[in-house]
This record gives C-alpha cells, structure tokens and sequence, in this order.
C-alpha cells in the first residue's frame, strides 16, 4: 500500500515537471524574459510591445508617427519567445493585452492610454516636446 502510494507520488512529481517544461515556463527563463523586458525599456526612448497584426497596436503606432518619433517596436506574433515575453509583461504590468507601450523606461499603458495622454498632452511633457508647434 505504501509501495503505491509512493509510486503514485512519484507519477504525479513526472507529470507536473512534463507539464511544467510543456506549459509553463523554469523560473530561470521567466527572469530572462522580464530581464529582456527591462533592459529593451530602458536602451529606448520609447518601447511598444505590439503584434503585427493588432489594430490596437496600429493605432498607438500611429500617435507616434503623428508626433514624428519612432518607436522601438517588438513584435511578439514575429519572435519564437513572444508568448513568454507577454508573459513577462503581464507579470510586470498587470495587463495581458498588447500594445504596451513604454516612455524613458516608464510603462504608460495600451492603446487608449497612448492615445489618451496625446490627446491630453501629457505625451508631449513625457517625450520632452514642448508643444504640437514644435513638430
Ligand atoms: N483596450 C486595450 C485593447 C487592446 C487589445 O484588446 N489588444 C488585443 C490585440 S488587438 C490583445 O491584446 N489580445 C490578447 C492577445 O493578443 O494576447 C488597449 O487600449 O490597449
């Protein structure tokens, strides 16, 4: 009886380390890619996570191309370790949905955020444009 349940035991201990390297992701490689995260916000000037293919994403694209400012953009649907980097974001900010757009390495939100703060100004103060003249 002992014998089994100690099988059992070790059944369930196979199944999760298959299921965990199937699904989910080592701790290691989790760190790795909120690593990525940190060190792409922090080498540009303006970050969007995005998806190619994403309206929501065309349309925060679009606000910077308004401001005449390029954004460093990743495509996740485009990168092998997309998923585990929308993993990685949502850990950081709460949110699952692309885009993510990040200013000076400060996370400013999605899609309606952007263009919120460019329709409010506050995208102006935060890429250092003094005023939609200055353009
Ligand atoms: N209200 C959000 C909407 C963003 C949204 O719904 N994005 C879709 C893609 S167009 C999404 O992230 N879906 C889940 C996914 O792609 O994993 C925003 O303003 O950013």
């Amino acid at each position: 009886m002992a014998a089994a349940g100690r099988h059992l035991g070790m059944t369930a201990v196979a199944v999760l380390a298959v299921a965990t390297s199937l699904f989910g992701l080592s701790d290691a490689s989790a760190a790795k890619k909120v690593a990525f995260v940190k060190k792409t916000v922090s080498s540009h000037d303006i970050v969007i996570f995005s998806k190619s293919y994403c309206p929501y994403c065309r349309k925060a694209k679009a606000v910077f191309k308004e401001l005449k400012k390029e954004p460093y953009v990743v495509e996740l649907d485009q990168r092998e370790d997309g998923y585990e980097i929308q993993d990685a974001l949502s850990e950081m900010v709460g949110r699952r949905t692309v885009p993510q757009v990040f200013i000076q390495g400060k996370h400013l939100g999605g899609s309606d955020d952007t263009v919120e703060a460019y329709e409010s100004g506050k995208l102006l103060t935060l890429i250092g444009i003094d005023s939609k003249d200055d353009l």
